[in-house]
């Protein structure tokens, strides 16, 4: 059905532009009109839903089952979620998934920035301070990351801008018959 729930879930690194599409995703949903749009992007959800919680394999899937909880209120009610943590493994993205798939769509959005890139961006300092060994178990460089073997899209914005990246995931929306 045209008008079901859904929710867009990006994952990727540190630094890989996950929230930045995220949010120019969200104005383009709003523009179009319909649905109503909620964007939980990683940092707000923490701050606001999981400020307890660390960057432990546990906390991480913790963190993850909340956000996927919410999207799939949302999905559920004909709401577009749109999700955008790092989500580092492959078992707690399923999860979540078969949580939102009961409900509505999932569109899986792989932001595949390769990690040398997001490094040499370095926007918050944050990959600096985890190879001094400041940060423990950052992903990437002290923590793993299970990139996706069958998202349904996948983007590198190395070179390309956000509108362009933006873009991307409303054609396949638009593909899967979503919107
Ligand atoms: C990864 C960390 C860490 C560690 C703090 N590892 O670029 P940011 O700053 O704004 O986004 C990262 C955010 C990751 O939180 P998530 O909730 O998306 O992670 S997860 O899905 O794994 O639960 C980063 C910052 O928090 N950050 N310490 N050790 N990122």
């Amino acid at each position: 059905r045209a008008s079901q729930g859904f929710t867009v879930f990006f994952t990727g690194l540190s630094g890989s532009g996950k929230s930045t599409i995220a949010n120019a995703l969200m104005v383009k949903l709003m523009e179009m009109g319909g649905r109503p749009v909620t964007l939980l992007d990683g940092d707000v959800v923490r701050k606001h839903l999981s400020s307890e919680l660390g960057f432990s394999k546990e906390h991480r899937d913790i963190n993850i089952r909340r956000i996927g909880y919410v999207a799939s209120e949302i999905t559920k009610n004909g709401g577009i979620a749109i999700c955008a943590p790092i989500a580092p493994y492959t078992a707690t993205r399923r999860a979540v998934r078969e949580m939102i798939e009961a409900y509505g769509a999932f569109c899986e959005v792989h932001v595949a920035t390769p990690i040398e890139e997001c490094e040499k961006r370095d926007r918050k300092g944050l990959y600096r301070l985890a190879r001094e060994g400041k940060i423990k178990e950052f992903t990437g460089i002290s923590d793993p990351y299970e990139a996706p073997t069958a998202p349904e899209l996948s983007v590198d914005t190395t070179g390309v801008d956000v509108d362009n990246c933006a873009h991307q995931v409303i054609l396949k929306l638009e593909q899967m018959g979503l919107i």
